[in-house]
């Protein structure tokens, strides 16, 4: 991509206005800060005069409130418009392609030289762009050249591998939209910068963690009625990876850009998707129907950006907290990288007659530790007449196996001591049987915590055959690193689970400590798969751990074998991607993944899973 040609001309400035510069996370300074507006990007920065946006920019120290205001804060370093209050995220800039744009980027700051990326030079991840030295400005001119989606950010200071993760947070977006593209979109702009301080509290620090400026339950409602196409641009401001999942329906990718380029995928390559793992700089283009009312959810699955005070550093705060894990609240036990979704009915909307009902029954139970989890939950199947014994637990949670078109009735009975809430992922399913307490359903009939001895009854009318996943929605990070997530296999109508052909993998946290990950509850298994030469087997792939990517591979002794990706988070590939290709695969949290793999010949095989979990598949 050749964005533009950048033309740079330094520019002496008059004395500049002085503030203390704030490093990210020191202490708080006693002078008054401009305070940060959250940037909801629906209007572009600047004055589009006769085909040139015109742009002043500024860079200034700031006091950011992502929940409300006299609340949590963290002092960071932002843009703003020269006039305007700064903002998080940066400034939107969004010119049609061909637009030139002439930039004044002052750098306010005392002591600190700043570096701007991606401004209509190639994005890139060298350290020194361009270079504003405090109280100097820049002008910038270039033309907006390829459509596409793209991150601007300064960083502060000298490059510096180990800080820049914190200093790249000064991140905005920059669209640059062709001619006949639709502009009725929205774009969210995801940020994150520690040293997030709580009133009251000197000793913890936590991370601020937004989008569009703004943390859950803060972030902005979207409201759309059924039937509409809702389109975004979801940008990765940050310095980490976002595995973003929605909940009720799927989303379709149109598009994926990273630091370089953007590409728009042509329609047979364009997947639908229920989690979709955005890397630091990178941003994706969506379009969803919602298909059905209700309230829902667009969030990152890591538990730790999405669980109030939870911060992998400090993993003591993640049992046992205050942070309102066992609250119906949805205010309180969730927080961070969450957006709500408020769908209406179309008119005339008919709700769906079940008839024929099948009925399954799913305990929550404790049982005894097994391994390094200080506790062991798991949801257990009832299998025939009689409900398993109480103190009976399976990791991962019983395969739910059901078909494709049944209305079925899951009733979740709560066998614990705390309350619970399941989530069915990737389910499209009616939204109050969804699983997010005090929030799925609408207006006043809204999903209950299910309490300890009580029980609660999903409703799922399967609307395709693939792999699921079910997990609790409450006091997540204790929860499913105890063991409450399963997988769920959809089959079409008549076809039977066959677990000689058909072999599903779920990964997992045993506990939060060193190296939790375990397969299928273990973290080895000697028992080799026996899938005889010439033969299709199915593997289905589920990770459903608080964080982390896994990597699974099949190879024979050092060489990568073929395999043909058959569907991603239940949804079967479109013809572009169902294609044989190299057997790996990195699955983010909250993503599934299907393929076939079949041995041209006798001999044996190994399945890779993470940097440690190896199986055996034999052929004869
Ligand atoms: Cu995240």
């Amino acid at each position: 991509m050749n964005r533009a040609a950048l033309c740079v001309v330094l520019v002496a400035t008059g004395s500049p206005q002085i503030h203390a510069a704030i490093q990210p996370g020191s202490a708080v300074p006693a002078i008054s800060l401009p305070v940060v507006e959250p940037n909801d990007n629906r209007a572009s920065a600047g004055r589009l005069e006769n085909g040139v946006l015109k742009l002043d920019l500024l860079v200034d120290s700031a006091r950011w409130y992502p929940e409300t205001q006299n609340g949590q804060f963290v002092d960071i370093v932002s843009f703003s418009e020269e006039g305007k209050p700064p903002q998080v995220p940066a400034p939107l800039i969004r010119v049609p392609a061909g637009t030139r744009i002439e930039a004044m980027v002052r750098n306010a700051l005392r002591d600190s030289t700043i570096y701007l990326h991606g401004f209509g030079s190639k994005p890139s991840d060298k350290p020194d762009s361009v270079a504003v030295r405090p109280g100097e400005s820049v002008r910038l001119s270039f033309s907006a050249g390829e459509a596409g989606t793209y991150l601007y950010h300064a960083t502060i200071g000298a490059w510096d591998k180990e800080l820049q993760g914190e200093r790249t947070q000064l991140s905005g977006a920059l669209v640059i939209d062709s001619a006949n593209a639709p502009t009725d979109d929205r774009i969210f702009v995801i940020n994150i910068w520690s040293g997030l301080v709580t009133p009251g509290d000197t000793t913890s620090r936590g991370n601020a963690l937004a989008i569009n400026g703004r943390s859950w339950p803060h972030t902005e409602r979207i409201t759309a009625t059924v039937g509409d196409s809702v389109r975004w641009r979801v940008l990765n401001g940050s310095d980490r990876s976002h595995p973003m999942h929605l909940h009720g329906f799927y989303f379709r990718i149109d598009g994926r850009g990273d630091t370089r380029r953007d590409t728009l995928f042509k329609s047979d390559r364009r997947r639908l998707a229920v989690t979709e793992d955005l890397a630091a700089g990178h941003s994706m283009s969506l379009v969803m129907k919602p298909e059905r009312a209700g309230n829902w959810l667009f969030h990152c699955h890591l538990s730790f950006h999405v669980v109030r005070g939870a911060n992998l550093s400090d993993r003591k705060g993640l049992r046992g907290n205050d942070h309102g894990g066992h609250s119906a609240d949805p205010g309180r036990h969730m927080s961070g990288l969450v957006l709500g979704i408020n769908v209406k009915d179309a008119p005339g909307a008919i709700a769906e007659r079940r008839t024929n009902v099948r009925r399954m029954k799913v305990f929550v139970q404790e049982g005894t530790p097994r391994r390094r989890a200080p506790r062991a939950l798991g949801f257990v199947l009832q299998r025939d007449r009689h409900p398993p014994a109480i103190d009976s637990v399976e990791i991962p949670g019983s395969i739910l196996v059901v078909n494709r078109g049944e209305p079925t009735d899951i009733t979740v009975a709560n066998r614990l001591k705390e309350a619970t809430s399941i989530h069915w992922h990737g389910i499209e399913l009616e939204s109050y049987s969804d699983g997010v307490p005090g929030w799925s359903g609408m207006e006043k009939r809204l999903a209950p915590m299910i309490a300890p001895g009580k029980s609660f009854t999903a409703r799922l009318t399967l609307r395709r055959a693939g792999t699921f996943i079910y997990h609790t929605h409450l006091n997540d990070i204790e929860q499913v690193t105890s063991g409450l997530y399963g997988a769920m296999v959809v089959l079409e109508p008549g076809q039977v689970f066959d677990p000689k052909t058909d072999h599903v993998f779920v990964m997992g946290w045993d506990g939060v400590g060193a190296r939790p990950l375990v397969i299928n509850g273990d973290t080895t298994s000697t028992l080799p798969i026996q899938i005889g030469a010439g033969k299709p087997h199915r593997f289905r792939f589920v990770n459903i751990g608080p964080a982390g990517g896994v990597r699974f591979t099949i190879r024979k002794d050092t060489i990568i074998s073929q395999w043909r990706p058959l569907a991603k988070d239940g949804a079967d590939l479109p013809s572009g991607q169902a294609v044989n290709g190299d057997a790996t695969r990195r699955l983010a949290v909250g993503e599934t993944f299907d393929a076939e793999f079949t041995a041209p010949s006798s001999g044996e095989w190994v399945l890779m899973i993470g940097p440690r979990y190896k199986r055996r598949l034999i052929a004869r």
